[in-house]
């Protein structure tokens, strides 16, 4: 039986206040978070006993190709969502923002010009997703560099895994559940104060262990 579980938060609701305020937190995590975690367990459900017994998801994304067409698009989707939120909320702190330090400053450098550079593209092009979807700083593990891209609804950067060797970093969710509470339309409003809670010891833990 499928028994993916809904992982905490590691901070108080309100921990990330004001930028992201407590109300939309817990909605996203007891709400939204549950619902790909149960949807994933429904729809491994309804594959055969090797499909139920697999508790990696990382493992499940990087291989979605071989899940069984008929629940890939759900698993697609809800283990997208389900292993995006866990790296979300770990992405985020109270207290954080700033710049990261070390190779993974280097890195960012080397790849956008500088920090800036890398905020800049990161905000514009997040702020432009069409619909749902959501930015991603990954380390393409062919080059050891990094990048920036999008994908559209809950896609993971694992998905990509196969061709591209892509390893998600940092995250940054642009669907309306995720700032419309405090922000209404004002996307770029929200990613703009994101930037002060992001954990760049994180990050940066994410990007060693690449
Ligand atoms: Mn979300």
């Amino acid at each position: 039986m499928a028994n993916f579980t809904l992982p905490p938060v590691g901070y108080s609701y309100d921990a990330l206040e004001p930028h992201i305020d407590a109300r939309t937190m817990e909605i996203h995590h007891t709400k939204h978070h549950q619902a790909y975690t149960d949807g994933l367990n429904k729809a491994i459900s309804s594959l055969g006993p090797e499909w139920q017994n697999k508790n990696d998801i990382i493992e499940i994304l990087k291989n979605i190709e071989s899940v069984p067409e008929s629940a890939r698009s759900a698993v697609n989707f809800h283990g997208g969502g389900y292993n995006n939120h866990t790296l979300f909320w770990n992405n985020m702190k109270k207290g954080g923002g700033g710049e990261p330090s070390g190779e993974l400053a280097n890195a960012i450098k080397g790849a956008f010009g500088s920090f800036n550079d890398f905020k800049d593209k990161f905000s514009k092009d997040t702020v432009a997703i069409q619909g749902s979807g959501w930015g991603w700083l990954v380390r393409n593990k062919n080059t050891n560099a990094v990048q920036f891209i999008t994908m559209p609804n809950q896609t993971s950067p694992w998905t990509r895994w196969n061709k591209e060797k892509l390893v998600p970093l940092l995250g940054l969710d642009v669907w309306e559940h995720a700032y419309y509470l405090k922000y209404q339309n004002k996307r770029a409003d929200y990613v703009a104060a994101w930037w002060n809670v992001v954990n760049w010891d994180e990050v940066k833990k994410r990007f060693d262990q690449a």
